[in-house]
């Protein structure tokens, strides 16, 4: 890896200038956002200069661009990353400690956006750093909201969204690219022109904003490609300011124009519960879809001319998930309208530059919108969705008996919806899902239709996570450990990490693996101390479910299962609990009551149980607000339990269960999603494997047999008390009982099987506790998970995704 400086007294000679620079100020009199600022401007700068290289070094190769489509970016800070990737991050610690200053401190000053809810949103990060890692010409294109998603605080156990000003003290690493802007269109009326024999389409009188990108460098580790971020934002398009209405004092109304087009890419949409049909949701999915394709096509053209035939040869385009699935018809149509391109052509260059991922089999979340509302919005767009679904249809042979339920399963339009999977399908050459049993669900299931005419698009990519940020950067304890042990070279290629089987009989270097565990909990501990106040002991287990908040997640699982140990112990002194803490954190969409509700009822229990001398020495609840990757740069690394619960056959994979796994925690889970995979890796010994399976779930809910009061009424001493308490005033001390969550698993017959499955669970968590005290064999299964999780870094996805899918 070439050096960015020399030795440290170069470093300390650019950084000093950059803070001059910027702050006016010696470095010994500025505040650490003025370093942080100032360091980050400087990182970004160099960065820049590498991408240009990088951008160099493509075009004479003549590589293929892939772009990468996902309204959600959750990209955590991004200073200590890009330092790492650079080589550069113990001489600039130095060199910081040197001027009498702390990095970690400058660090902490750097927002973490909430450009994403969850795993989806964090798996496209992880993806941009490991295209960068393995030399792709990857960039990502997304959105960037204002404001975010939310940030969470809790008030009287409640969530409470607020504002995340994440902007107002300036985002060093982005670029405004005014430059680059495109002017979308909404609304409006389609026209016809006749050239010959061809009708060509345009649409008039349009509503126009403006979308404008900012580019933020993406940094591969080795410091040898550079590549970019682009997100897009809303902006009026011209003279928008009504100075007439401003001197009449309407403030307002002075600048409304730039009010309506900013609200565009204010907020970020939470991905379940009752947001779809909204228009500004549309209106972002069309705004970064069609600036990202004008600008991808802009590239092209400069490099390759009109050889729009070579598109698929130079370019993929990936779109994760439904919210990108307009990138087909919007190539189409300019293809079609503005190349003069026929349908056929236009539609042989689409189907082969496009691919999609699914991540998730849940009907609700898969997106449709009205026809009236899409064809109003985006007329001409619309049209062509219009005719893909006419072609479609036309291709059936109605004469088979099967055709008319496929037609049924498989259109784009249907019941005066549009229905953006299949669209996404139809238009792709390639359909994957994110873990091996969901991707096997989708083909026997959600898409079983689409699987039997066209198999072969059909494929699987195992989600992944960067094991450089969740592993290296998070845990550097436990990574300069590993790194003693088998060297760097896991950094590069994380199966590397296997190498550390070697050790599983080592004694000696089982207990450093327990005394990084232990600094890790204290590390978090004092997290927890300054952000809740809240006490919790490193000596006791760490017990962590940590994720976006959803009944299939099934958080009230866990939390049912502490208030039955809680009961046992007070019921019984004698009853033996391994010290517990159990950490969660999550945000529930804001419209998600259900969700909501949980969070409040863990923190109802909380409330109580940490305040129960009679308990608190073996049981703690720690509820941690505001999960963002930050944060859980602090948690995975603590973390002995990994709490992977969902509903079999719901979690399309999960991506914590992967971090937790590599940060030595050891598996509590059904076999769902990736755990499947873990379970293959690890071994089974090492993990606790609990619950029904898919088969066994579905075999249940279609026997018509699962009776919620049945399994209650067998068992009234523990799970009728549970049960009970929710309504009794138990936990109500916060702020009331839980009504809504007796009434979903009693009079809703319990959807998500959380009673069905509660004995087997806590009957997992006291057998894998029990282990617990013999120290060394703990430690020894922690090593193991860690050995066998280098499969689960991004890079090895990345690299599939290129040979299988991308061919770049
Ligand atoms: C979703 C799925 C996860 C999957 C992730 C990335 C939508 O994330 O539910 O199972 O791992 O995408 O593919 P999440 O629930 O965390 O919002």
């Amino acid at each position: 890896m070439e050096k960015i400086y020399e030795n440290k007294e170069q470093f300390i000679e650019q950084y000093r200038q950059h803070v001059r620079a910027l702050s006016g100020k010696e470095f010994e009199d500025t505040s650490d956002i003025d370093r942080f600022t100032a360091l980050a401007n400087m990182v970004a700068g160099d960065a820049r200069v590498i991408a240009a290289k990088t951008d160099e070094r493509n075009r004479t190769e003549g590589k293929k661009r892939v772009y990468y489509f996902s309204i959600e970016f959750l990209i955590g800070r991004l200073l200590d990353n890009y330092l790492l990737n650079l080589g550069i991050r113990d001489l600039v610690a130095d060199a910081i400690a040197d001027m009498g200053g702390d990095l970690d401190e400058i660090e902490r000053q750097e927002p973490d956006p909430a450009l994403g809810n969850g795993g989806l949103g964090r798996l496209a990060a992880c993806f941009l750093d490991s295209m960068a890692h393995e030399g792709i010409a990857g960039y990502g294109n997304g959105m960037r909201y204002r404001y975010g998603l939310f940030k969470q605080e809790i008030v009287d156990g409640r969530q409470v969204e607020v504002a995340d000003e994440w902007l107002s003290k300036g985002y060093p690493w982005e670029v405004k690219r005014p430059d680059k802007a495109v002017r979308i269109g909404f609304g409006g009326h389609v026209v016809s022109r006749q050239e010959g024999d061809r009708t060509f389409y345009s649409v008039e009188g349009t509503d126009d904003v403006l979308a404008v990108p900012y580019d933020i460098p993406i940094v591969g580790y080795g410091g040898e490609t550079v590549n970019k971020l682009r997100c897009w934002s809303a902006e009026p398009i011209d003279d928008h300011f009504d100075l007439d209405a401003f001197n009449a004092g309407d403030y307002t109304g002075a600048d409304r124009d730039r009010a309506n087009a900013e609200a565009i890419s204010a907020i970020l949409y939470p991905n379940d519960a009752g947001e779809h049909g909204r228009l500004l949701r549309l209106k972002q999915e069309y705004l970064f879809v069609a600036a990202g394709i004008r600008t991808l096509l802009d590239t092209f053209e400069r490099e390759h001319g009109k050889a729009w035939n070579e598109l698929p040869r130079y370019v993929a385009i990936h779109t994760n998930d439904t919210h990108p699935a307009m990138c087909g018809p919007e190539l189409m149509r300019i293809l079609m309208d503005e190349e003069g391109l026929t349908w056929d052509d236009a539609w042989e260059i689409v189907t082969n530059t496009v691919s999609y991922t699914n991540h998730t089999i849940l009907p609700e979340a898969l997106e449709k919108w009205p026809i009236s509302t899409f064809s109003t919005l985006l007329p001409r767009v619309y049209q062509i969705i219009d005719e893909i679904n006419r072609r479609w249809r036309e291709s059936f042979d109605m004469s088979k008996p099967e055709s008319a339920e496929r037609l049924r399963a498989t259109a784009v339009l249907w019941d005066g919806e549009v229905r953006m999977a299949n669209l996404s399908v139809i238009c792709s050459h390639s359909v994957n899902g994110v873990a091996k049993i969901h991707s096997d669900i989708l083909k026997a299931s959600t898409l079983k239709d689409f699987a039997a005419m066209r198999p072969e698009m059909f494929n699987n990519k195992t989600n992944g996570i960067s094991h450089r940020r969740f592993f290296a950067e998070a845990n550097p304890t436990y990574a300069k450990l590993v790194t003693e042990a088998i060297g760097d070279g896991w950094l590069d290629d994380a199966r590397e990490l296997e190498k550390l089987t070697a050790f599983e009989g080592d004694p000696a270097f089982l207990e450093r693996v327990g005394a990084s565990k232990l600094a890790n909990k204290q590390r978090l501990a004092d997290y927890v101390k300054r952000e809740c106040g809240l006490t919790i002991d490193p000596n006791t287990v760490f017990d962590v479910q940590v994720k976006r908040f959803h009944a299939y997640k099934r958080q009230l699982l866990n939390i049912m299962k502490v208030m039955d140990l809680y009961n046992r112990r007070l019921a019984d002194p004698n009853f033996k609990i391994q010290p517990t803490t159990f950490i969660f954190s999550g945000k529930a969409a804001s419209s998600y009551t259900f969700a909501k509700e949980v969070i409040r009822l863990i923190n109802g229990v909380a409330e109580v149980i940490n305040n129960d001398p009679r308990v608190n020495d073996v049981i703690k609840v720690c509820f941690i607000p505001n999960f963002r990757v930050s944060n859980a740069q602090l948690i995975y690394p603590a973390a002995e339990i990994s709490e992977q619960i969902s509903t079999a056959g719901k979690e399309a994979s999960g991506t914590s269960n992967m971090k937790l796994m590599m940060n030595g925690a050891l598996t509590l889970g059904t076999m769902d999603g990736a755990n499947i995979e873990i379970v293959d890796l690890a071994g089974r010994e090492n993990e606790a494997i609990f619950g029904l399976t898919t088969p066994e779930v579905d075999a249940l809910r279609a026997s018509g047999q699962y009776f919620a009061w049945d399994v209650v009424n067998s068992d009234r001493a523990r799970l009728g008390r549970i049960i009970d308490q929710l309504l009794d005033g138990t936990f109500a001390g916060l702020s009331g009982n839980f009504e809504s969550i007796h009434h979903e698993l009693m009079f809703n017959n319990d959807y998500d099987l959380v009673l069905k499955d509660f004995h087997s669970y806590v009957d997992a968590w006291e057998s894998l506790t029990a282990t617990y005290p013999d120290a060394q064999d703990w430690n020894r299964r922690a090593l193991h998970n860690t050995a066998m999780s280098g499969w689960f870094s991004s890079d090895r996805t990345i690299r599939e995704y290129r040979d299988e899918i991308w061919h770049a």
